[in-house]
C-alpha cells in the first residue's frame, strides 16, 4: 500500500505545475482556454461578457489555488479561530478586487488589451453581490478584507440568498422593487460543494426519556432540508492567504418524508419538497421594524445549524473532547439575527454530545460573542412563544431553562425588584409571549459590542441599562472602520496614486495610520495641483454617469453635494430636501447680479426605501418632483441641480463617493450607531457636512472641527426637546418651505402631505428637523463660503484622508481580534 501511495503522490506533483504563471502570456492563454473550455465560445468570437466571464474564472482558479493551501496551513497549524456569523454580506463586485489584492491587475491589464478588450468596461459586467441591506452587511464584507489581510484564521458564515436586495427602479419619480436574479448568469466567484451538507430539522416534538438515571430529550422533526455549502474565497492584500466565506444554500433533503411517496401522491411529494429551497431564496428587506415573519426565523436558524454543525465536525477531526473548544473557536453574532445559535449549540453539546447543563453552558459563554448595530428599538427580534414551539420545540425548552437559571442569578444582584427582573427577562409577557432575542444573546455572550463611542454611551444609559448594571465588563465599543483598499486604492486609483508619491510609500494599502503623513504637505501648491486634478477626473466620471441616466448636463466645477445610503426618517434625508427648497426660493427672490455669488452645487441623493414603508417612498418622489421643477428653471440654470441616482448598491458607491466634494450624514443625535459612509467619504477627500452623532464625533475628533462642518442639537437634549416640542415654535424659513410642498409648487400637492405632517403636526417632530433647520442652514452658508476659498477647501480635503487612519477596519479588526476573540495571525508563507 504505501509503495502504491508513493507511486501515486509522484505522478501527482509531477501533473502539477507549480503554481498557475502570472506573465502576461498565461494569463491570456488561461482566459482564452476559459473562452473555449468553460464559457463555450469560440475563441475567435467573444464579447464583453463572455470576456468577463472567462477572465473571472482565470483569475478564480488562482484563489483556489491560495485558498486551498491557506486552509491546508490553518488544518496543519491548528490555531484559534473565529467565525463572523452574519445574515448578511453586502461584497459588490470581486473582478477588480481580486485581481487587485492578488497584485496581478495590471498582467490582466496588458493581457486583455492585446486581446483586444479593456478590464475597466469588463469589470462593469459584472453583477453586485448584494446579499445585504446597507451597513451591517457591508461592515462584515470589509472586515472579511481585514481577515484576509491580516492573516487571521478566519471564516465568514451566512445564506446565498438567491435574491438579493431589490433593485431600484424609477417611474415617475416614484421606487419600483425589481427582484435582484444575480445568479441568472452564474456565479464565477463561489464554488459549490455538494458534499459539505447537513440537514437541518425544523418542527415536530420532543420525546424524553430517562437513560443511565438521565433524562434525554430527543427533537423528533417535522420537517428537515439539506444546507449545502457555497465557498467564496477571499484573497488578502499582499499576503498569500486566502479566506473563505461560507454561504448555505437550502435543497430538498432526500432521505426523509419517504411515506408521503409511497402514499401514492407523487407529484405533490415532490412539489412539497421544492418548497425548501424557498428558505434560502431571499433577503428580507430592512425596514428597523420587527417583522415576526416564520420565514425569517427559518432562515436564521437554518443558516446557524449548518454552520454549527460545520464548525464542530471541524473541531472534531482533531480533538476527542470538548474540553479545548473554547480555546479553539470564537463565534461572533452580527446582532441578535443569528443569535439563535445560543440555544442551538447547547442543544447539540447537550442532546448530542451528551455533556451536562453546567459544563455546556460553561462553553456557550465563553465562545459567543456579540455585536449591536442599532438603538432603534423597535428593530430587536422578539420571537412569539408559540412560533417558537411549533418550529423549534427544543430551543424553546433551552431557551426557558436557561432564562430560569439566569434569573435566579440576577435575583441574587437585584433582589426582588420585579419590574427589573421582568427587563431583564428573556421572555417578555405581554398580551403575546415573545421570547427577546437580544437578551437571550446578552446573558450568552461574554463580550457585547457597540459600533462607536457615542453608540456605546448611549446604550449603556438605556437600552441596556439594566444588563449593564449587573455585568458592566461585558459590555465595550469597537468603532466600525471600512476597507481603504477597496474604498480608497482600488476606487480611487487616481487619488492613490496621489497619496503614494507624496508619502514615499504604498504602505498605507495596509497600514491607513501612516496617510496622516499628508499633513505636513497639506498646504503645498503642488500637491494641491495633483489632488484637484485626480479629483476632477472623478467628477467628471460622474458627471457621466449623471448624463447617461438623467440627461442631465451638471458642471463639474459646481459643488457635488451627496447624501447617499438607505432612506430612513432617522437619517432625515427630508432636512436636506428643505434646505435645498430654501435655497432655490432664495435663488429666485434674488436680482441678477446677486445671482451671481451664489456657490453651484449639484444635489445628489441616493438609496433605496423599503418597499413597504410609506414615509420613505415618498422622500424618494419629493427629490424627484424637486429635481423637475428646479432642474428645468431657466433662472436656476447651474446654480443648482437636484439628482436622484436610481439603484444604490456598492458599484454605484464606489463611483459616486471619490467624486463628492461634500457629504451629509445628518441624523438625528442617538440615532445612528455608527454610520461608514461618513468614513468612506473622509478618505477620499470629501468634506463631511455631519451631526455629532454615532462616528461623526469620532471622525470630527481625528480630522478636526475645523475640517468638518457640524451643527445642531446635541444628544443628552434630544429627549426634552422632544417633551417639549408644544411649545416649539419653528422658524419662519421652515413654515415657509413646508408652505411650498403643500402649496403643490412641486406638484402632488397632497401625496408630500403626510411628510409636512411629521414635522409640523400634532405628532410632534420626533427627529427635530424644524429645531435643527436654522443651524442647517447656517451650516450650509459656511460650507458656501468655504468652497469658495478653492486653496482653504484643498487643505481640508486632504487633512481629511489624512485624518481617516483610525477608520480602517484593519484598526477595527485588530482591536477585535485582541480584546474579544483572541486570536491571532496566522500566515501562510509563500
Ligand atoms: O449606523 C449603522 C451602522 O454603521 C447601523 O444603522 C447599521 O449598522 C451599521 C454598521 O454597524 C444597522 N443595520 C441594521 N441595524 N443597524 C439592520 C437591522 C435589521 C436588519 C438589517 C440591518
Amino acid at each position: 500500500e504505501s509503495i502504491e501511495f508513493r507511486r501515486r503522490t509522484d505522478l501527482l506533483f509531477g501533473l502539477m505545475d507549480q503554481y498557475l504563471k502570472n506573465d502576461v502570456f498565461s494569463i491570456q492563454k488561461s482566459i482564452v482556454d476559459h473562452v473555449e473550455y468553460t464559457v463555450a465560445r469560440s475563441r475567435f468570437r467573444f464579447d464583453d461578457f463572455e470576456a468577463y466571464q472567462a477572465t473571472a474564472h482565470s483569475a478564480r482558479d488562482r484563489l483556489l489555488e491560495s485558498w486551498n493551501d491557506t486552509q491546508q496551513f490553518f488544518k496543519d497549524r491548528n490555531p484559534k479561530r473565529v467565525y463572523y456569523f452574519s445574515m448578511e454580506f453586502l461584497m459588490g463586485r470581486s473582478l477588480l478586487n481580486s485581481l487587485s489584492n492578488l497584485g496581478i491587475k495590471d498582467q490582466y491589464a496588458q493581457a486583455l488589451k492585446q486581446l483586444g478588450f479593456d478590464l475597466e468596461v469588463l469589470a462593469e459586467q459584472e453583477i453586485d453581490a448584494a446579499l445585504g441591506n446597507g451597513g451591517l452587511g457591508r461592515l462584515a464584507a470589509c472586515f472579511l478584507d481585514s481577515f484576509a489581510t491580516l492573516d487571521l484564521p478566519a471564516w465568514g458564515y451566512g445564506l446565498r440568498y438567491q435574491y438579493g436586495l431589490f433593485r431600484q427602479n424609477i417611474k415617475d419619480g416614484f421606487q419600483l422593487e425589481q427582484p435582484d436574479f444575480w445568479l441568472n448568469f452564474g456565479n464565477p466567484w463561489e464554488v459549490e460543494r455538494v458534499h459539505v451538507s447537513y440537514s437541518v430539522k425544523f418542527y415536530g416534538r420532543v420525546d424524553e426519556e430517562m437513560r443511565n438515571g438521565r433524562s434525554v430529550h430527543k427533537w423528533i422533526p417535522g420537517e428537515m432540508v439539506e444546507a449545502v455549502a457555497y465557498d467564496n474565497p477571499i484573497p488578502g492584500y499582499h499576503t498569500s492567504n486566502t479566506i473563505n466565506l461560507r454561504l448555505w444554500a437550502a435543497k430538498p433533503s432526500g432521505g426523509f418524508d419517504m411515506e408521503a411517496f409511497n402514499t401514492g401522491d407523487y407529484v405533490n411529494a415532490i412539489l412539497n419538497k421544492q418548497k425548501a429551497e424557498a428558505i434560502s431564496s431571499i433577503l428580507y428587506p430592512d425596514d428597523r421594524s420587527y417583522q415576526g415573519k416564520e420565514l425569517r426565523l427559518k432562515q436564521q436558524y437554518f443558516f446557524v445549524s449548518a454552520s454549527l454543525q460545520d464548525i464542530v465536525r471541524r473541531y472534531k477531526d482533531s480533538h476527542s473532547n470538548f474540553e479545548e473548544f473554547s480555546n479553539k473557536v470564537a463565534l461572533h453574532l452580527n446582532d441578535t439575527h443569528p443569535a439563535i445559535a445560543v440555544a442551538e449549540l447547547m442543544r447539540m453539546l447537550i442532546d448530542e454530545e451528551w455533556l451536562e447543563w453546567k459544563e455546556a453552558w460553561n462553553i456557550v459563554t465563553r465562545v459567543f460573542s456579540l455585536t449591536n448595530h442599532t438603538i432603534i428599538s423597535e428593530s430587536f427580534e422578539k420571537w412569539p412563544v408559540e412560533l417558537m414551539e411549533s418550529l423549534l420545540p427544543r430551543h424553546l425548552q433551552i431557551i426557558y431553562e436557561i432564562n430560569r437559571v439566569f434569573l435566579e442569578e440576577a435575583k441574587k444582584k437585584v433582589g426582588s425588584d420585579f419590574g427589573r427582573l421582568a427587563r431583564l427577562s428573556i421572555v417578555e409577557e405581554g398580551s403575546v409571549k415573545t421570547i427577546r432575542m437580544g437578551n437571550l444573546a446578552i446573558v450568552a455572550c461574554h463580550s457585547i459590542n457597540a459600533v462607536s463611542q457615542m453608540h456605546a454611551n448611549y446604550i449603556k444609559s438605556t437600552l441596556l441599562k439594566d444588563f449593564c448594571s449587573i455585568w458592566p465588563h461585558k459590555f465595550q465599543s469597537k468603532t466600525n472602520g471600512v476597507t481603504q483598499r477597496r474604498w480608497l486604492a482600488f476606487g480611487n486609483p487616481a487619488l492613490g496614486d496621489v497619496i503614494t508619491k507624496w508619502l514615499g510609500t504604498e504602505a498605507w494599502i495596509k497600514d491607513l495610520d501612516i496617510v496622516a503623513g499628508l499633513r505636513q504637505h497639506a498646504s503645498n501648491p503642488q500637491l494641491h495641483a495633483e489632488w484637484n486634478q485626480a479629483r476632477y477626473q472623478n467628477k467628471m466620471r460622474l458627471a457621466q454617469h449623471i448624463y447617461n441616466i438623467s440627461g442631465i448636463r451638471v458642471s463639474v466645477d459646481a459643488m457635488f453635494d451627496a447624501q447617499v445610503k438607505r432612506i430612513h426618517e432617522y437619517k432625515r434625508q427630508f432636512l436636506n430636501l428643505l434646505s435645498i427648497i430654501h435655497r432655490y426660493d432664495c435663488i429666485k427672490n434674488m436680482a441678477a447680479d446677486e445671482r451671481k455669488r451664489v456657490v453651484p452645487r449639484v444635489c445628489i441623493f441616493g438609496g433605496k426605501a423599503p418597499p413597504g414603508y410609506e414615509f420613505a417612498k415618498k422622500i424618494v418622489k419629493l427629490v424627484h418632483a424637486i429635481g423637475e421643477k428646479v432642474n428645468n428653471d431657466p433662472e436656476v440654470g447651474d446654480l443648482l441641480k437636484v439628482i436622484f441616482i436610481p439603484d444604490y448598491n456598492v458599484s454605484v458607491a464606489e463611483l459616486i463617493i471619490p467624486a463628492c466634494d461634500l457629504s451629509q450624514h445628518i441624523s438625528t443625535p442617538g440615532s445612528e450607531a455608527s454610520g461608514t459612509g461618513n468614513m468612506k467619504f473622509a478618505m477620499n477627500g470629501c468634506l463631511i457636512l455631519g451631526t455629532l452623532d454615532g462616528s461623526n464625533i469620532e471622525i470630527r475628533d481625528e480630522i478636526g472641527q475645523e475640517n468638518m462642518f457640524t451643527f445642531g442639537v446635541v444628544v443628552d437634549d434630544v429627549p426634552r426637546l422632544r417633551t417639549e416640542h408644544r411649545n416649539f415654535q419653528p422658524p419662519r424659513e421652515f413654515q415657509r418651505v413646508l408652505g411650498m410642498i403643500r402649496d403643490g409648487i412641486f406638484g402632488f400637492k397632497d401625496y408630500f402631505n403626510a411628510l409636512c405632517d411629521a414635522v409640523d403636526g400634532e405628532t410632534g417632530d420626533y427627529y427635530l428637523l424644524g429645531r435643527d433647520f436654522l443651524a442647517y442652514l447656517e451650516a450650509q452658508a459656511s460650507v458656501d463660503t468655504a468652497f469658495v476659498d478653492k486653496e482653504k477647501w484643498t487643505e481640508m480635503s486632504i487633512l481629511s484622508t489624512a485624518g481617516s487612519g483610525k477608520f480602517s477596519s484593519d484598526r477595527a479588526i485588530r482591536e477585535y481580534a485582541e480584546q474579544i476573540w483572541r486570536v491571532e495571525p496566522c500566515k501562510r508563507p509563500v
